[in-house]
């Protein structure tokens, strides 16, 4: 699997090709907030590395897919969601035509604030 597809908008963000409000950045992972929110809190958390979707993931991926999970807990906190049970979040991760997945990059979703949401 390439590690960067140059056509990829997440690639290019994980670049610094396109610009991004960005959370958190390390060696494999950055969080940035969506362009498009639909809650008072929606960011999404993706892989440095170019994994198309969540139907790609092997197990050799899971310690990378339990540090984007793990992140998730304080990332939250710090972009305004309540603490856990009256405030928390949803995470969100749309896979292939039917998941409505439009960026072909692996991303999680966390999207959180007072409900009702735009959306779901
Ligand atoms: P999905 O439908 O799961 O593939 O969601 C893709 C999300 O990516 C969507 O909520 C909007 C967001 N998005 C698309 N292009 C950009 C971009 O250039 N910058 C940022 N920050 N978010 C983007």
């Amino acid at each position: 699997m390439n590690e960067r597809d140059p056509n990829c908008i997440f690639c290019k963000i994980v670049e610094g090709q396109l610009p991004s409000r960005k959370l958190y950045e390390d060696e494999e992972l950055l969080a940035f907030h969506d362009i498009h929110p639909w809650a008072p809190v929606h960011f999404l958390v993706v892989p440095k590395r170019h994994i198309l979707s969540m139907a790609h993931v092997t197990s050799e991926d899971a310690p990378l897919l339990g540090r984007m999970m793990s992140l998730i807990p304080q990332l939250a906190m710090q972009a305004g969601c309540s603490p856990y049970p009256h405030g928390g979040y949803r995470i969100m991760v749309n896979t292939g035509d039917h998941g409505g997945q439009e960026v072909h990059h692996l991303h999680l979703h966390v999207i959180g604030g007072p409900r009702p949401w735009i959306k779901g």
